[in-house]
């Protein structure tokens, strides 16, 4: 019950982590890792998303994210192949994806705030319903 909470909440502060990490103006759009505006770990296909992979990233531990976004940036990664380094990218808020819309401009998708977790819509419907059941257990117990 907790690992669900727990995964739950990992998976919305993704884009949140990447911005604080880096010094982002914004927070990036589930665009900077997946295919669709919603996320989902189906559509985690992006050419960052795959770097962040190949630099130990699992999205099941968002420990895991800073030391491969660090090691992305060590390493000089370039998924655009403009010559921009990703993370150097990021932190002016433009997408290191190849055909990507910049993050942080007007012309921008909107910034996240609840997460990439769209695919997974029942388990985060879920952990709201747990995190509800276990509020109420715990206001139950409390009035006792
Ligand atoms: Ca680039
Ligand atoms: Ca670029």
């Amino acid at each position: 019950m907790l690992l669900l909470i727990s995964m739950a909440h990992a998976l919305s502060s993704f884009p949140s982590i990447v911005s604080d990490h880096l010094g982002m103006a914004c927070v990036p759009s589930c665009l900077l890792c997946h295919e669709t505006p919603a996320g989902g770990s189906a559509t985690a296909n992006q050419a960052f998303a795959e770097d962040l992979a190949a630099e130990g990233f699992d999205y099941t531990d968002s420990a895991t994210l800073t030391a491969a976004l660090d090691a992305v940036q060590a390493g000089s990664y370039d998924a655009d192949q403009d010559g921009v380094n990703d993370v150097d990218e990021l932190v002016v808020g433009a997408n290191p994806n190849p055909g990507g819309v910049d993050f942080c401009s007007v012309t921008g998708p909107p910034e996240v705030t609840r997460g990439c977790f769209a695919d997974s819509g029942s388990t985060s419907t879920a952990a709201v319903g747990v995190g509800a059941l276990v509020w109420a257990y715990a206001l139950r117990r409390a009035r006792r």
